[in-house]
């Protein structure tokens, strides 16, 4: 049996006052010291709305994504004028809220831990330029890898771009935390990064909320300079960066965010970061906890506070949800031979989510035996739905790959990639978004041809038009099937940026209008669509094949809404 999965969270209070549902979406009370239930990105997102931001910039991405969606669903923004809307990838989202941050405005924008690692540019030169009005990047980390491909930890990317980075232990904090970031960006005039994991994002509680604030004023940066990156610019501004790094450690060692919490027992000193505070409580019924605590929830780490814990405590525990960071810090700030025990010492497991049956063992309690897994929810693999378009993209192409030997399908991220699966077993890559194309063409450049790429609309406006010009300028020999479903399926249908424009895109991208080709992806067309698929393949060049039809839900939710929107209009108007 895995105890992994098994656990509750004590500390998610399930009181909440009211939310309103209404026509657009929906919308919390405001009386005051009444709490309503949020999920912590909803706790992020309400929090942003009342901390006074002007827009929202975002791609989807688990388990971020209801970030954005909660604020393109809320009454009170719409009336704010608060700008919202998918962006075409992390990266012009993370510039589109600098550029608002340049205005004056206060902006957050909101990406998966992965997309970091796209708007990384953007981002480590932000800390760089410097914020004007309030800027807050919220990274939200997936360890177990319950929807990624990795389970990297975006504080690495906080104290790689040298800025202050917040991570809340609760749905609470993470609230708070967006007003403080707000606040402290604006005081040190740089951008700030707030990291959530799962479990935080995706789990309710109840919150108490501030009074709102009103938008900032358009006002332009008082140093015109800030923003131009020239060399010398950046050589200056990147001075200043280093010269307030010890503002950001004071105030991390002021913060109320960072507590000393003492306890009786010396025999062992347990740092607990952002969520894993909570974990900790979990396993003690009263809440008393018999060591002392250093909870944390903003980086740079108080040193001094550590010191203290260090230096009253026998041993040390160290509990964080992601990479062993403050672990490996804490072992070579004080290297003095004291027990550091953590992830990287093997006391909790190097992969994987913490949970608060892991933090029970590392503190050497007895786990409670939990029930089984009933076998109605094991071993059920994720597939394609029933019906889906690409099942039958699928189809016609393996069988017009039959002639080749195997392995010549890359492909990418999105439903599609259960095309890995069997029945079908149709791709052999999926890598990072857009890596169908440019592998296909890598591949190909190698000799290895025919060479396909199979990737989604929205993967390919996210990262795949590059890649696909690249591949023009070389005349690479490869196959581009673009799986158009009219959405964002795998992150649960939200609006694609290449809708109604991929013709258009690889037109201009420069492939030749004859070798773009439109398919139904549906049974009754297999026969012609395996044909297309045979001809293209065969192809010396680039070409492109775009199976076109809305992937079902999709489908089912535009019906259901038209449905509702001729039923209003049918209803008689009272005047
Ligand atoms: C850099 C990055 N950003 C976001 C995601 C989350 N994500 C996974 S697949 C996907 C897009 C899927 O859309 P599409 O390509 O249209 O394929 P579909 O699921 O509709 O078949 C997204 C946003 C990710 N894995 N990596
Ligand atoms: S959600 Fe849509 S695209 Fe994804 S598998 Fe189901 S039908 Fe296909």
């Amino acid at each position: 049996m895995d105890l992994d999965y098994e656990f509750t969270l004590k500390d998610q209070i399930f009181i909440f006052k009211f939310v309103e549902f209404t026509n657009i979406g929906f919308t919390a009370t405001t009386q005051p010291m009444e709490k309503t239930l949020l999920l912590g990105d909803e706790a992020i997102a309400q929090g942003a709305i009342d901390a006074g931001i002007s827009g929202i910039y975002a791609y989807p991405g688990t388990p971020s994504t209801e970030i954005m969606e909660y604020i393109m669903n809320s009454i009170e923004a719409h009336s704010k004028n608060i700008r919202t809307g998918w962006a075409t990838n992390e990266k012009t989202a993370m510039e589109a809220s600098l550029g608002m941050s340049y205005a004056g405005k206060r902006a957050i924008v909101c990406m998966k831990h992965v997309g970091l690692n796209v708007a990384a540019d953007a981002f480590i030169n932000s800390a760089i330029t410097g914020a004007n009005g309030g800027l807050i990047v919220v990274a939200a980390d997936d360890p177990s890898m319950h929807s990624s491909q990795n389970e990297q930890d975006s504080r690495f990317y906080g104290k790689f771009a040298m800025i202050p980075s917040l991570e809340p232990s609760n749905q609470q904090e993470a609230y708070d935390m967006v007003h403080y970031g707000f606040e402290i960006s604006e005081r040190f005039k740089v951008p700030i990064l707030m990291r959530l994991t799962t479990r935080l994002a995706h789990s309710r509680s109840g919150v108490i909320r501030k009074d709102p604030r009103p938008q900032n004023p358009l006002q332009l940066p008082d140093n015109p300079k800030q923003y131009i990156l020239l060399p010398a610019n950046a050589r200056r501004q990147f001075r200043h960066l280093l010269d307030i790094q010890g503002d950001f450690q004071e105030d991390a060692d002021k913060s109320n965010f960072n507590l000393y919490l003492d306890g009786p027992d010396k025999s062992l000193g347990i740092v607990a970061c952002g969520i894993a505070y909570n974990y900790l409580l979990e396993n003690f019924s009263d809440g008393k906890v018999p060591y002392p605590i250093l909870k944390i929830g903003q980086y740079p780490l108080s040193r001094p506070k550590m010191k203290r814990l260090y230096e009253e405590c026998e041993e040390i525990l160290v509990l964080e949800d992601g990479y062993p960071i403050v672990e490996e810090l804490i072992n070579s700030f004080f290297g003095l031979g004291k027990k550091i025990k953590g992830r990287l010492n093997g006391t909790i497991r190097r992969d994987g989510e913490l949970n608060p049956n892991k933090v029970g063992k590392a503190l050497g309690l007895t786990i409670p035996e939990t029930r089984p897994i009933p076998d109605l929810v094991t071993n059920r693999p994720p597939k394609l739905c029933k019906g889906c378009p690409h099942i039958y993209s699928y189809n016609a192409l393996n069988e017009a790959l039959t002639e080749y030997s195997k392995g010549r399908v890359f492909s990418d991220i999105g439903c599609y990639t259960l095309g890995a699966l069997e029945p079908f077993e149709a791709i052999n890559s999926c890598v990072d978004m857009g890596a169908s194309i440019t592998m296909a063409k890598g591949a190909a450049d190698a000799g290895f041809t025919p060479a396909v790429a199979v990737i989604g609309d929205s993967t390919f406006t996210h990262s795949g038009m590059t890649g696909l010009l690249d591949a023009v300028n070389d005349k690479s020999s490869i196959t581009v099937v673009i799986l158009d479903n009219a959405t964002v399926a795998m992150t649960g249908g939200q609006h694609s940026s290449a809708l109604g424009k991929i013709e258009a895109i690889c037109e201009a991208l420069g492939v030749e209008k004859d070798h773009i080709k439109i398919m139904n992806p549906s049974p009754k067309y297999h026969e012609e669509n395996m044909n297309t698929f045979k001809n293209e393949i065969r192809y010396q060049g680039v070409s492109v094949i775009i199976p076109r039809r809305e992937c079902l839900h999709t489908a089912a939710r535009r019906i259901k809404e038209e449905k509702r929107k001729t039923e209003k209009e049918k209803l008689p108007s009272i005047v």
